[in-house]
């Protein structure tokens, strides 16, 4: 049977001892975000992630630049990232230019792993409105709650840390 979405690993794959990550997040739709981030922050802490930080700026838009930021920033300490989370929730309809955002910030947050030769996770929610939004956090209102896709960022952080270090 069709079974959607990404096969979770297990074993050593998702073995995060040592790893040290940031999570980005936007203080837009705030409730949803903050959802979202404690599953991608418990999920790394499930698997052996201890060294995390946490970091909020206004808005999806403000998130690459945020990113790139820290990320060069830690590559002059004893520690850099191994892997950082960006955290959003764009709602179409909340505005005019939700194209527009939801592309800059798609496009920034790929460009910004590419650059920094950290892995970026693209931890968005581009939405056609509230439920869905909150079906995508696990915080769903209606029958079922959802999926809080946090838990799968978290996931992905890890195992693109662990490539990234194997490959140096
Ligand atoms: N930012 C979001 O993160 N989500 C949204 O739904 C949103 N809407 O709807 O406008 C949004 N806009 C703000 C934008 O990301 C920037 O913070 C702002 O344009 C300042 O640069």
């Amino acid at each position: 049977m069709f079974e959607k979405g990404v096969v979770p690993l297990s074993g050593d794959r998702l073995n995060g001892k040592g790893l040290r990550v940031l999570i980005v997040h936007t203080r837009w739709n705030l409730e949803i975000v903050q959802a979202l981030v404690e599953g991608t922050r418990s999920t790394l802490e499930q698997n052996h992630v201890s060294d995390i930080d946490v970091v909020d700026v206004p808005g999806a838009f403000e998130l690459p630049f945020a990113a790139k930021r820290l990320i060069e920033a830690s590559k002059q300490s004893a520690r850099p990232y191994d892997a950082a989370v960006c955290i959003g929730v764009l709602i179409k309809g909340s505005t005019m230019h939700f194209e527009y955002i939801c592309e800059a910030t798609s496009q920034g947050i790929m460009n910004v792993g590419l650059q920094t030769g950290c892995p970026v996770i693209f931890g968005v929610l581009t939405c056609l409105n509230d439920e869905q939004a909150h079906e995508r956090a696990g915080i769903g209102r209606g029958s079922s709650k959802g999926h809080n896709h946090g838990i799968d960022w978290g996931q992905a952080a890890i195992e693109m840390a662990r490539l990234g270090k194997t490959q140096n």
